[in-house]
């Protein structure tokens, strides 16, 4: 499955059903009354927020979508049959914006959550609608109204609330494996993760946080280097930040501004964002100066692989969570 954060789409809704001009008509009752029935609405578009998705692939193999119209309306006052709608499913955290306007449409964070994005058009008046006691016999009937259509971008922000900042290979996907089920790919390259991975931290009896490991920033990250930028947006919604640098790098503090530099020059600033910053690969760390430093700037460095401080690490994002009310049950056995 390929991983989709955008795609822009064109939906039309349904046109409404014209109404119908028609006369009764009977054996012996030759000036029967208006019997023309309405037309029927035109079919909505509709999003709507789906769990089990988790990219926009589907979407991009079908860019255009178009609702079913309403039918015209008949004689013997039939009223046309109302046009299909078509819902389209979006994974949680996605964004419609209109093209033109420029507006948000919806943002669906909720499950099933759903929206109309384009409205169908009203079916037209059948002439049985216009008889007045002036006019027992009209030869009027309203066209259907035409369906709205646009241009949409749709737009995934992954729902999350930690996101993990840091250069490439500093050890955020071995992180993220470590506390949580989710296997991401982890190598001694940089720019191992190409693409945002997800994955549920349980803690205490019945709790959860869901944590996002994106691809590694590096200098110049917010003006377009590398691949962090465009995963940046993925973070703009979680409610913490965990900075994370290298224990074996030449120098931490260098590496801490340069990362700070690049959340503060994203196109939404994230430099305000709340965040907790950890040393990695503590279990190599030989070099006095670092570890002295650490101290001194009180930042706990913690080992995915021999498993030392994570405990501290996890206490210290649930302590930081629950600052903001955050509180999330699952019925997850402890860990
Ligand atoms: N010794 C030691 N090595 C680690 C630790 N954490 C990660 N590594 C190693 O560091 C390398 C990079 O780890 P990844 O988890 O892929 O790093 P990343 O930050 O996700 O890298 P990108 O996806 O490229 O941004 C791998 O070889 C890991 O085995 C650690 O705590 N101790
Ligand atoms: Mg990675």
């Amino acid at each position: 499955m390929k991983f989709i954060d955008h795609v822009k789409i064109k939906v039309k809704a349904g046109d409404g059903g014209h109404g119908c001009i028609a006369f009764h008509r009977e054996k012996f009752m030759p000036k029967g009354g208006p019997s023309g029935g309405d037309g029927g609405h035109g079919g909505d578009i509709i999003l709507k927020s789906n769990k089990q998705l988790s990219t926009l692939q589907d979407i991009s193999f079908n860019r255009f979508y178009k609702a079913e119209r309403g039918q015209h309306g008949r004689g013997k006052n039939m009223h046309g049959r109302n046009g299909k709608s078509i819902t389209i499913q979006v994974p949680l955290g996605t964004i419609a914006i209109d093209v033109e306007s420029n507006q948000i449409l919806c943002e669906l964070t909720k499950e099933n959550q759903s929206k109309v994005i384009v409205n169908g058009g009203n079916g037209g008046f059948g002439n049985a609608r216009f008889k007045t006691q002036k006019n027992t016999a009209p030869r009027t009937a309203n066209d259907g109204q035409v369906g709205e259509e646009r241009i949409v971008d749709l737009e995934l922000k992954i729902m999350a609330d930690v996101g993990l900042v840091g250069f490439p290979n500093v050890g955020k996907s071995t992180l993220l494996s470590t506390i949580s089920a989710a296997k991401p790919k982890i190598a001694d390259y940089p720019f191992t993760t190409l693409i945002p991975n997800l994955g549920i931290v349980k803690y205490g009896d019945f709790n959860s946080f869901v944590m996002a490991d994106i691809p590694g920033l590096i200098k110049g990250a917010s003006s377009g280097k590398g691949l962090g930028i465009q995963f940046l947006r993925h973070i703009e919604r979680t409610k913490l930040l965990l900075i994370l640098l290298d224990g074996t790098s030449f120098d931490i503090e260098s590496d801490l501004k340069i990362l700070e530099n690049e959340l503060k020059n994203h196109e939404v600033d994230l430099s305000n964002k709340p965040k907790l910053i950890f040393v990695s690969k503590n279990d190599i760390l030989e070099d006095n100066k670092i570890i002295k430093l650490l101290q001194k700037r009180n930042i706990i460095s913690f080992s995915a692989i021999t498993g030392n401080n994570i405990d501290i690490v996890i206490k210290k994002i649930v302590e930081n969570l629950e600052k903001f009310n955050f509180s999330k049950k699952t019925t997850a056995k402890k860990i």
